[in-house]
């Protein structure tokens, strides 16, 4: 990997960008994961690369909905697993459930090498090597999943996900929680809960509410849920991106 200088004021996202281009080296990412990354990067950036608050106020409803959850599910593709494999491992520890892995660019070989990565970084249980089920609506290599995990699940998190699986999903009757930068995707939209933050934030967030609610009723954490308004979230990010170029704009003419 490049050395990137710790000083340099973009270093959390060249090491980004440095993990997903190892991962496509490795063989577990696939190529149209960096054009995914680059977009990312992009909103990031526009959001100022920090959590904002109802990135927060997200994570908090996610962590709560995951804890009600009967039957909660883990996905996990090529960025995942560059970015945050030990961190998704964490938390399906603190849940006590497995990953799964389910990808867009389906090969065999990459699913293997994923789900060998996940358990290197400790997953008890990684599934998706051997789907024996589609999600209904999807006519594509991403619509296979595996009894058990992701198609029993009532509450399913996708990370960095296309529109069209998320809607496929919902349409299943989940719950689904999206992580996505950008807050006008189409699976922002659509998803029960969208936390607008980079993933590598997102997940380590995810993880300390899991903990934390873990501790509260279950009306406590019906209330949440309840209280949670996925589009004031979004129109808020939003609010955020023109409230940071403006203060950015205002920096640099001064
Ligand atoms: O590994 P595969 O084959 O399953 O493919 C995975 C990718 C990500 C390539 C595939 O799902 C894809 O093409 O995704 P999209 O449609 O480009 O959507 C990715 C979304 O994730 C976009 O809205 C990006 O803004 C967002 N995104 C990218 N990087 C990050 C991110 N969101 C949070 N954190 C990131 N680091």
């Amino acid at each position: 990997m490049t050395d990137i200088p710790k000083s340099h004021p973009r270093y959390a996202s060249l090491v980004a960008r440095e993990r997903v281009t190892e991962g496509v080296k490795m063989g577990f990412t696939s190529s149209q994961g960096l054009i995914a990354q680059g977009r990312g990067e992009c909103f990031d950036y526009l959001l100022g690369e920090r959590t904002i608050p109802s990135a927060r106020a997200a994570t908090r409803a996610a962590a709560a909905l995951l804890l009600l959850a009967e039957h909660p599910a883990l996905s996990v593709n090529g960025n995942v697993a560059a970015l945050v494999a030990e961190e998704m491992v964490a938390l399906a520890d603190a849940l006590k459930i497995p990953l799964e892995v389910n990808l867009f660019h389906r090969t065999e070989e990459r699913v293997k090498k994923i789900a060998d990565l996940l358990r290197e970084k400790g997953a008890k249980e990684a599934l998706g090597e051997h789907p024996d089920i589609s999600v209904p609506g999807l006519d594509h290599a991403r619509a296979l999943a595996t009894r058990g995990g992701i198609y029993d699940s009532d509450v399913v998190l996708i990370p960095l996900e296309d529109g069209d699986r998320c809607e496929a999903l919902l349409a299943m009757g989940k719950k689904v929680i999206a992580i996505d930068l950008n807050p006008l995707s189409r699976t922002a939209r659509k998803a029960t809960v969208s936390i607008v933050d980079n993933i590598l934030r997102a997940v380590p967030h995810l993880t300390e509410q899991v903990r934390q609610l873990s501790e509260l009723h279950r009306t406590d954490l019906e209330m949440i849920v309840r209280e949670y308004d996925n589009e004031k979230v979004l129109r808020d990010a939003v609010q955020e991106i023109q409230d940071h170029l403006e203060r950015q704009f205002k920096k640099d003419t001064n």
